[in-house]
């Protein structure tokens, strides 16, 4: 199994929904156990489990489809690709492979050019070649590799060496995309339905892509493309945010708050003093699920949990659902909204829903009052084996795939069609702006990631407890090579100024040996705490910059960053977003 990313079980901890089950150690146990070889493609060696046999290969952040390409090389012109199962479920091979030989661009993705750029040996890269091709191999990667400049290409990329190898459709082989983001990825989980609200329809007819907001309140009325639209920034007076911190998650955060600034309102419901509550003008305090009662429900998890108050709203608190029945009340429409039922009427409503759709499928579950004195229902494993594309693979004419061809598509006439230059009709290889092969790594040679964080979620919880233990002198703390920290004279414990031309940070010194020389990794997640335009407690996204992956996907490029980092010898800030805000009696 090759795992670009690997599989950090830190992130395996938490799922949408809520988890019932944490399944990727065990699973992933299961799997060295029953003999399978894990490789772990990936800058950090601790994305693989330490307990777990397995052999890393360190590559440089955001090369991971030159890799591919160079192992789609070895495979094309060793003759060792599938071609039953190229012509059998996949259309555009012949696009595909022009490009790899260089045929079509004057530069054939041997091994050695891969080697350039991803500092992978090249006899490492021809050997993992003719060994994928030798024996059974599954294909992951985790989700961050998309988080970066043309960040399509690696997912595209591997899905295409799966097909390749023929791979898919099989038992246990293919690719399947992050096994080692989230638990429940792969989950043997029956087909049921899940408790849930359905979404209310987008009257306005009117989205943006979401790491496009800062261009948005800059731009408003300017055009832009998105996935074969061209669409218009809507012109933003009003900002209301419910449920979510982006003053933790956007990119380039000095310029999304000068961005931010340009709204005339905003409104945050929020149960922390957080940054975003901070930069809001109204703040409507909102209850914690410890505060309430609510159910956790995933197509990903076999648990339907109970999720019971443990304490009464705290201070002023109230739940987003009472504070959005009000205003909607302002404007005559409460009942609409609540369709008359309180919290507890719609819990009762939305599990009685689930009860009889599972009752109907011939899987009776008890009733609410049962489930709610038991906690949870659980939900019985799957005895027969998912395959996911196994019925395509067996008969690709009456199962035909929702793309353009109906097939996997190695050339996509409809990507093709958009005329992209930052995305082509095929998985292709763009140098980027930032990563450790750029003229800008001159400047700033260090290539930062910014992971999940060990010691919470997102942003959350960051004042108190694990994460707030985790810190270095009250500073986030960044992980650096020894030997990069060695020629900066920094040891352990420092305090350092992280920097490029976009921001800076403090954060605190962390040695490793277990990372490529030249990477340094700063979760995600500190609180967001500028001081004199510097963010004094170690929020990575000051540094990050905020452009599209493509006009395909416009995500966000979050891993493509440079960074700098230098001893921080002056008198050290307070961190002081942390505080509760000043109030006034009345
Ligand atoms: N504890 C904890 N768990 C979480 C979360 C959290 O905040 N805390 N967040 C959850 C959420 S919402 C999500 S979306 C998922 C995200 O899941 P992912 O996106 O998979 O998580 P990351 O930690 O960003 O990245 C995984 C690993 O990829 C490696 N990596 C980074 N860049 C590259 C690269 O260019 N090439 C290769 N080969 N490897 C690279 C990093 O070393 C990193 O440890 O995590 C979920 N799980
Ligand atoms: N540099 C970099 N940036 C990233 C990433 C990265 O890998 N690198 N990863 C990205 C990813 S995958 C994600 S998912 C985002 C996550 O970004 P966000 O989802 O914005 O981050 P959170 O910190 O989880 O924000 C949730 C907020 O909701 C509040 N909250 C909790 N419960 C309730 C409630 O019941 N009601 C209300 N109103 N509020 C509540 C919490 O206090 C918290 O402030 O970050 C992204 N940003
Ligand atoms: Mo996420």
């Amino acid at each position: 199994m090759l795992c670009f990313g690997g599989v950090p079980l830190r992130n395996g901890q938490i799922i949408n929904g809520g988890g019932g089950e944490h399944d990727m150690g065990p699973w992933l146990r299961h799997a060295a156990k029953a003999g399978v070889r894990l490789i772990n493609i990936s800058p950090v060696k601790a994305d693989m489990p330490e307990d777990v046999p397995a052999e890393w290969i360190p590559i440089r952040p955001t090369t991971d489809t030159a890799l591919m390409l160079a192992l789609a090389h070895v495979l094309i012109t060793e003759d060792r690709v599938d071609h039953a199962f190229l012509d059998r479920c996949t259309s555009g091979y012949d696009r595909l492979r022009a490009y790899v030989l260089g045929e079509t661009d004057g530069t054939p993705k041997t091994p050695d050019w891969a080697a350039a750029e991803t500092g992978i040996p090249v006899d490492r890269i021809v050997t993992l070649a003719r060994e994928v091709a030798g024996a059974p191999t599954m294909l992951t990667a985790a989700w961050s590799l998309q988080r970066a400049e043309y960040g399509e290409q690696p997912f595209w990329m591997l899905a295409a060496l799966a097909a390749l190898l023929g791979s898919i459709g099989k038992p246990g082989l293919g690719v399947g995309f992050g096994h080692g983001s989230i638990a429940g990825m792969g989950t043997i989980r029956g087909d049921f339905p899940t408790v849930g609200m359905s979404a209310f329809p987008n009257r306005a007819n009117s989205i943006i892509p979401v790491a496009r907001i800062t261009d948005m309140l800059e731009n408003p009325g300017a055009e832009y493309d998105y996935n074969g639209r061209r669409l218009r920034y809507p012109d933003t007076r009003l900002i209301y945010w419910a449920g979510g911190n982006p003053f933790h998650h956007h990119q380039d955060l000095n310029r999304f708050r000068r961005a931010w600034a340009r709204a005339e309102t905003i409104v945050v419901h929020e149960p922390r003093w957080t940054s975003a509550a901070r930069h809001a003008d109204i703040v409507l305090p909102a209850t914690t699920t410890l505060e309430r009662d609510d159910i956790a429900s995933s197509a990903r998890d076999r648990f339907v949990l109970a999720m019971k108050q443990v304490v009464p709203p705290q201070g002023q608190a109230r739940d987003d659902y009472a504070i959005c029945a009000d205003i909607l009340d302002a404007m005559g429409l409460r009942e609409r909204f609540t369709e008359q039922r309180d919290v507890d009427a719609w819990l009762r409503f939305l599990y009685g829903r689930w009860h009889d759709q599972m009752g109907r499928i011939g899987h009776p579950v008890p009733d609410f009052d049962a489930f709610w004195a038991e906690g949870r229902v659980e939900l019985p494993e799957r005895a027969d084996d998912v395959v996911p594309l196994a019925e395509f693979v067996r008969d690709p004419e009456r199962h035909r795939l929702n793309t353009g061809s109906g097939r996997i598509e190695l050339f996509s006439e409809t990507i093709a069609g958009f005329g992209y230059d930052d995305c082509p009709g095929h998985p292709t290889w763009f140098t980027p702006r930032e990563y450790l092969g750029a003229p800008r790594a001159a400047q700033y040679p260090l290539h930062l990631l910014t992971a999940q964080p060990a010691t919470r979620l997102h942003s959350q919880m960051d004042a108190v407890g694990v994460s707030r233990d985790s810190k270095v002198r009250g500073r986030e703390p960044i992980w650096l090579h020894a030997d990069d920290a060695a020629a900066r004279g920094l040891a352990d414990g420092d305090v350092v100024r992280v920097f490029n031309d976009r921001g800076a940070c403090l954060a605190g010194v962390r040695l490793t040996r277990d990372q490529l020389p030249g990477v340094a990794v700063l979760p995600t997640g500190a609180w967001y705490d500028p001081q004199d335009a510097l963010c004094v407690h170690g929020n990575p996204n000051v540094l990050t910059q905020d452009i599209g992956t493509s006009k395909l996907g416009q995500g966000p490029v979050a891993q493509s960053c440079l960074v700098e980092v230098e001893r921080f010898d002056g008198p050290l800030p307070q961190v002081t977003v942390h505080a509760p805000p000043a109030t006034t009696e009345g």
